[in-house]
């Protein structure tokens, strides 16, 4: 039977509802019972059976109101009970079921981590553990008790605030929770397991003081201080900025080795995964200390957006998940560099946002047609989501948007809510009109803008003429006009600022587009402006201007803006690249111009005024980053031309990158923005200096002088990308002391699958067998062969197929172990219409076999059939 794809459109109320639920574990990991007792309420008097959502454990016995009950039918996904014969609109129902959580290896629903046993319910889980209405418009309240060994399970967790506890007599004990707050079947979780518990209060705004509880596994509490440090950090700013307050008397944090994605937002017991909790110098880089933060700032906001106000279906996710983006991004930009933070979102969105419009899995930040929820957790739902909200507090400003937030909090509170509740609060507290904005929820695509400009001396008037148009996206053929706030600023030839007037007033940076084409008229401009084009990037659109070298250069020396800085170093990058591929595809000589060099040259010279700007600056997009700009992607030329670029820079700027790299040694490891920052300049100029004549000294000298992960492993990366003649040395040593901790070796594992070398397929199926590796965590996986897949792209794409094939055998086997995890790593090969005819081919032919699988998981099963249509 092939899965059935659901519509937003056919979004109906529930019949049923369910008040209250009482639920009871046994557990074991070999085989856990579970004692449900629903409240269930009819909502619709014309109703006359129950369909309840399960699968994937053993029913043992169905009761209503305490009477045996078996008027019901059961199929490998629901439970549907005729209720012809029952007039009441209110009973209980008390279902039964055994559950093997040590087989569980899709790690949804109840499975074992390592020693301990966890839950995850979001999207669809809790439908694993017993039947349910498993749809986040059914809120109730939840009381649970759990019971299992002691001396296995010291900890047994869950919801909300722990109400009673005993031991019995067969070395067995039990807790009790109660969650008085009401919420969805995701939002429940359950853990039990042995741990060391980091402890702390929280005084909130209102003086209710707050235990805090983050478990990690024994050994590992000298690597949870900076969570917990985060999470304060958290709560205070969701005070400050938000007015938002912590609702609970104790919020929980678990830390679990294996988990399919981040972590996820439970009611007052978060889980993690560990990757995001655990952290200290020898063994985190400064990067993975800032993704702690703020993946715990992430969970930590859903509190409000998300759990107290929670989505009404699925296809409504982008409510929850969108907001709470903007939510972190917003936070770590008032703790740390806020231009930094909004380079580094930018330039994920283009090299993930962009490339999913334009692939088979194109959809638009609130789907239309979803076949299994799971794959909808993407970069359009999150990132795209969050620039959405981004533009509307562009288009209120911070004080409207506060006021939105205020209404939208009041009428939603404790409810299930929509997108359109969002907006429509948005829109009535601020008295702006949102009508055309709205557009953004139901188009698909990445707009393009193409600028056009004129400047009349005389009158001292420039004209910017802008055309807006969103190319078709596999989704959806048919677009129309979106509302697109335009950033802007006018320079002169010398650097300065031009005010922007019109007549004689001053006019909004922000410009509103609205049509296919608009014109926009500024007097009293007295030269010929350099126009900088969205400014912040003020909406998720590509600009098409034809800006000379020499606009470039002024914008990058002078512009205010640091994203303007960075984004005309970008463009400088991709043109200089696109010229020597066409030389390179054409048989010529490359060649490199002079004019990024000078500009290169004084982005270093000026390092140490923004040492974290000019590290962003400097760094040369990645393959994958440079290939977004092509509608057919060579990725053979890419690393070519990439690679001549690196040792273009290197050779040419290699006695500043080495004043730099010295000029900013560090003695000791904090991290604090401003060493943070350094380690980032000197590390981009390590990248460099490791292809010239003094990189194998260098970087080997780096590597045993590093006192921290960051050092460590930019130099190792160094090795590996410059194929050293220490390289080998240096992976060897890494292996020997790492080799007991998988986190760690991720790095390791994602290193050597982006290696340059021609044989590193074979390495990485060498790799597999590894004895830090584990094909049933994910982490490994996604280190292993998600980097291979997605991150090298010469390998992955081989002309003779040998990529694809190795991926199609890892997913085959995935797709029986753990298909979510699978759905991910599939990626890379379903955009196979970005590239040539004969690697068309070849991935059609790789999803063709997996196609044919007869036990085919519908995560796969959608994104295949995406991408043969
Ligand atoms: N809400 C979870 C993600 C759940 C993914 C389910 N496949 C984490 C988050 O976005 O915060
Ligand atoms: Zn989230």
């Amino acid at each position: 039977m092939q899965p059935k794809a659901k519509f937003r459109k056919d979004y109906r109320q529930p019949d049923f509802t369910i008040t209250d639920i009482y639920l009871d574990f046994q557990l074991d990991p070999e085989e856990t019972l579970v004692t449900s007792r629903l409240s269930v309420q009819r909502k619709n008097p014309e109703a006359t059976s129950l369909r309840l959502d399960g699968h994937s454990f053993e029913l043992v016995s169905v009761k209503l109101n305490g009477e045996t009950f078996s008027n019901y039918q059961q199929d490998n996904e629901s439970l549907t009970l005729a209720l012809e014969n029952f007039p009441s609109d209110q009973f209980e129902l008390e279902i039964k079921t055994l559950l093997q959580p040590s087989k569980n290896t899709s790690l949804q629903g109840l499975y074992q981590s390592g020693d301990g046993i966890c839950t995850q319910c979001e999207a669809e889980g809790f439908r694993q553990i017993t039947y349910m209405l498993d749809r986040p418009d059914v809120l109730a309240k939840y009381r649970t008790k759990l019971t299992a060994c002691k001396s296995k399970y010291p900890y047994l967790l869950s919801n909300g605030n722990r109400i009673a506890q005993g031991d019995l007599d067969d070395g067995r004990h039990w807790v009790e929770w109660e969650d008085p707050f009401l919420k969805p079947s995701y939002l429940f979780a359950v853990v039990a397991g042995d741990f060391d518990l980091l402890q702390d209060k929280f005084t909130t705004m209102s003086g209710r003081e707050v235990d805090l509880e983050i478990y990690v596994d024994r050994g590992n509490l000298d690597r949870a201080s900076w969570a917990m440090a985060s999470l304060k950090r958290s709560m205070k700013w969701d005070e400050e900025r938000f007015g938002l307050e912590y609702d609970l008397d104790i919020y929980m944090i678990v830390a679990v080795d294996f988990f399919n994605m981040g972590a996820m937002e439970n009611k007052g017991l978060n889980i993690f995964n560990s990757k995001f909790v655990l952290a200290n110098p020898q063994t985190a880089t400064d990067e993975d200390y800032m993704n702690v933060e703020s993946v715990i700032a992430h969970e930590y906001f859903h509190n409000w957006t998300g759990n107290r106000i929670t989505c009404r279906d699925w296809f409504q996710l982008s409510l929850k998940e969108g907001l709470t983006v903007f939510r972190d991004q917003e936070f770590t930009s008032d703790l740390w560099s806020r231009s930094a933070k909004r380079i580094e979102d930018v330039r994920f969105l283009r090299a993930f946002q962009f490339a999913e419009d334009a692939s088979p899995m194109a959809h638009p930040i609130r789907p239309e047609k979803v076949i299994e929820m799971n794959n909808f957790y993407t970069v359009t739902v999150y990132e795209k989501g969050a620039e959405v909200i981004r533009m509307i507090h562009t288009l209120l400003g911070e004080e409207k948007f506060q006021k939105g937030m205020k209404l939208y909090v009041a009428e939603n509170d404790g409810k299930a809510a929509t997108c359109e509740d969002f907006v429509s609060a948005m829109e009535r507290a601020s008295g702006i009109d949102l009508q055309q904005f709205r557009r953004w929820y139901s188009q698909s695509g990445t707009p393009e803008l193409t600028v056009a400009d004129e400047y009349d001396e005389k009158r001292q008037t420039y004209r910017l003429h802008v055309a807006q148009m969103t190319p078709a996206t596999a989704d959806q053929v048919e677009k129309v006009n979106l509302h697109i706030p335009l950033k802007i600023a006018l320079y002169g030839q010398n650097g300065e600022k031009l005010k922007l007037q019109h007549e004689l007033l001053t006019v909004s940076d922000v410009l509103d587009v609205i049509h296919d084409n608009q014109t926009f008229e500024f007097h009293n401009v007295p030269q010929r402006p350099v126009p900088a084009l969205l400014c912040d990037f003020s909406a998720p659109v590509r600009i098409d201007y034809n800006y000379t070298t020499e606009q470039l250069n002024t914008l990058l020396k002078y512009a205010e803006n640091d994203f303007v800085r960075w984004d005309a170093a970008q463009t400088l990058f991709i043109n200089e690249l696109k010229a020597n591929l066409t030389r390179h595809q054409q048989g010529e000589t490359m060649t490199f111009s002079p004019e990024l060099l000078d500009g290169l040259t004084l982005v270093l010279e000026n390092a140490n005024q923004d040492p974290e700007l000019a590290a962003l600056t400097l760094t040369l997009p990645k393959e994958t980053e440079f290939a977004e700009s092509f509608k057919v992607i060579d990725p053979a030329g890419i690393a070519v031309v990439r690679d001549f670029m690196q040792h273009q820079i290197a050779e040419a700027l290699k006695d500043r990158f080495l004043v730099t790299y010295n000029q900013n040694k560090l003695t000791g490891y904090r991290v604090e923005a401003e060493d943070m920052a350094k380690r980032a300049l000197r590390n981009v100029c390590l990248s460099y200096l490791a292809f010239t004549d003094v990189g194998n000294t260098l970087v080997h000298k780096h590597y045993h002088q590093a006192d921290n992960m960051t050092d460590t492993l930019a130099a190792l990366s160094a090795a590996t990308k410059a194929q050293l003649p220490c390289r080998d040395q240096l992976l060897t040593d890494f292996e020997e002391k790492w080799h007991h901790d998988g986190l760690v070796m991720d790095k390791w594992f994602a290193l050597q699958a982006t290696r340059p070398d021609d044989n590193v397929l074979e390495l990485v199926q060498g790799l597999l067998s590894h004895r830090s590796f584990n094909l049933k965590n994910p982490n490994r996986l996604r280190a292993l062969i998600g980097s291979f897949a997605s991150q090298n792209s010469r390998a992955f794409h081989a002309i003779d197929g040998s990529g694809y094939r190795f991926l199609v055998d890892m997913l085959i086997k995935l797709n029986e172990t753990n298909p979510q995890v699978a759905a991910r790593l599939i990626e890379p090969l379903i955009k196979l219409s970005r590239y040539d005819a004969q690697r068309q081919t070849l991935m059609r032919r790789g999803l063709e076999r997996l196609k044919g699988l007869d036990n085919l998981a519908r995560d796969l099963f959608e994104k295949i059939e995406k991408a043969l249509q």
